[in-house]
């Protein structure tokens, strides 16, 4: 989570080891996708940064965050390393939003605990835009920052 102490973008940069030729998959959800572009932004330069090849990152979109879960079970099938799911729900007046972070969420981690590579959490689930415009770059740094370093370390575990 972040809070008022916790910059999703702040890491020590060397307890990340360097990634060449390592191959990461990101599935990005198209809803809100003011939100999902800057965590994919983010997550695409801090792959590069710690020494990813650009054609060693594949992208792939899905229509919603739902849709993150098959993304990323055909995403883990083609050869990459890691996978990161990346989507925005957003509060809105019905429980839609539980069941869809619910379900996004028990979906990605059933992934993440069966499959032969990890699957990066980077759904963000928030009461409102401005909170999510908060941690896609802007006061709480960007999850898909903090995602790519995940990656990168869960891919060394
Ligand atoms: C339907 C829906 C709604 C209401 N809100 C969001 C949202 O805030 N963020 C998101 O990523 N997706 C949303 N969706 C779409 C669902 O994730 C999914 O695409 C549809 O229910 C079709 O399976």
């Amino acid at each position: 989570m972040a809070t008022k102490n916790h910059n999703l973008s702040a890491y020590d940069i060397q307890s990340v080891p360097n990634a060449e030729g390592k191959k990461f998959g990101i599935v990005v959800s198209e809803w809100n996708e003011n939100v999902t572009a800057a965590l994919l932004a983010g997550a695409r330069e801090t792959l590069l940064k710690h020494g990813v090849r650009e054609e060693d990152i594949k992208v792939k979109t899905v229509p919603g965050s739902f849709e993150l879960i098959y993304g990323a079970s055909q995403m883990v099938k083609s050869g990459v390393d890691a996978v990161i799911a990346i989507g925005c729900v957003i509060r809105g007046d019905t429980p839609h939003f539980d069941y869809i972070c619910e379900g996004t969420t028990y979906g990605l981690a059933r992934l993440n605990a069966t499959q032969p590579i990890p699957v990066i959490y980077g759904l963000i689930t928030t009461n409102d835009m401005q909170q999510a415009l908060d941690r896609c770059g802007g006061k709480h740094g960007n999850k898909g920052d903090e995602c790519a370093v995940t990656a990168i370390k869960m891919v060394f575990f």
